[in-house]
């Protein structure tokens, strides 16, 4: 009898008052869902996350789609259930159609907080932390017209799936930048669904059709790592420019060999530290900052070695 009077009290949920009179413990739990599993920039998000929230003496629980898709993580939001998290920390995969899922966890009380993408209506979200990525791209445009200087040539832009928040931003503000540099012209931007098969495909495409392809800008792992592919299976490498997105351990390898000229690195693990911080401080009634803005590197092979600090893990 007493193993279930306990099970009863430990299972006491938030505003419900304990079977002895006294207030229940305060909900502790966060809940991770990012955009996909088994993904380095996800997994060092939830690195950081998980570090913050040990730290500030909470749980955090990660729940990730198999795929980079809006209905799977739509499972994932809805498997929260009646028992929903204190706080929930989500990377929504796409900006439209995410936001009735997470509208029904937001109206059960939970604190809503967006890591990396977002939603086109991010009012739900007590804070949203991302890389500035309208910036990355721009950096990304202004590292390949170095590396290029004066020579002339087409520039393809590879895209993850349309209502991508962040690749969207990137691929805009890459394009956006390169009008800078009339030697270098951009073709249309190309979607790859976010598999690196199609990237892979789009680049062979890309180099049959365009003779005068100088340059390629992948707007994130996936993406890069498809491109890269793509510029093998050609014996294109080193020919064409390959600047990508990210810093994943394939990046990293191909950026030491020569298959990418430069990579843009994010900071997930900062990202997921403020997101913990920011769903804290709403939890607690401190201060919460709407908007936060993580930090960006360009990385190429001269500062490869010093740039250890910003390469993402594929394991905490
Ligand atoms: O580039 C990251 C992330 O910022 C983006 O929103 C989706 O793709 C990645 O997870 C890398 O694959």
């Amino acid at each position: 009898a007493a193993a279930v009077l306990l099970a009863a009290c430990g299972s006491g949920q938030v505003g419900q008052s304990g079977s002895n009179g006294s207030a229940p413990p305060p909900n502790k739990n966060l809940v991770l869902i990012p955009g996909v599993q088994a993904e380095p920039f996800y997994i060092s998000m939830q690195c950081g996350a998980q570090a913050e929230a040990q730290k500030l003496g909470y749980t955090l629980d990660t729940s990730a789609p198999q795929k980079f898709d809006a209905a799977l993580q739509t499972e994932k939001v809805n498997a929260l259930g009646s028992n929903p998290p204190a706080a929930l920390l989500i990377a929504p995969t796409d900006d439209t159609a995410m936001l009735a899922p997470i509208q029904q966890v937001a109206n059960r009380g939970t604190k809503i907080v967006q890591v990396d993408t977002s939603l086109k209506d991010s009012s739900l979200a007590v804070s949203s932390i991302s890389s500035d990525n309208t910036q990355g791209g721009q950096l990304g445009a202004d590292t390949l017209a170095q590396l290029v200087g004066d020579r002339p040539g087409s520039v393809l832009v590879l895209d993850t799936i349309a209502g991508t928040s962040t690749t969207a931003a990137r691929a805009a503000g890459f394009t956006e930048q390169l009008k800078k540099y009339p030697n270098l012209k951009a073709l249309e931007v190309q979607f790859t669904q976010n598999e690196p098969e199609q990237a892979a495909a789009k680049v062979t495409a890309a180099l049959a059709a365009t003779p005068d392809l100088i340059g390629i800008f992948a707007t994130n792992l996936n993406t890069g790592e498809g491109a890269a592919t793509g510029l093998r299976n050609a014996g294109k490498i080193g020919q064409v420019n390959l600047i990508g997105f990210d810093a994943s351990p394939a990046e990293v390898t191909g950026l030491r060999n020569g298959e990418y000229q430069a990579l843009i690195a994010q900071d997930p693990a900062e990202i997921g530290k403020q997101g913990v911080d920011q769903a804290v401080a709403a939890l607690e009634g401190k201060p919460v900052t709407p908007k936060i803005t993580a930090g960006l590197h360009s990385i190429t092979k001269s500062d490869l070695d010093a740039s250890s600090q910003y390469f993402y893990k594929q394991s905490c």
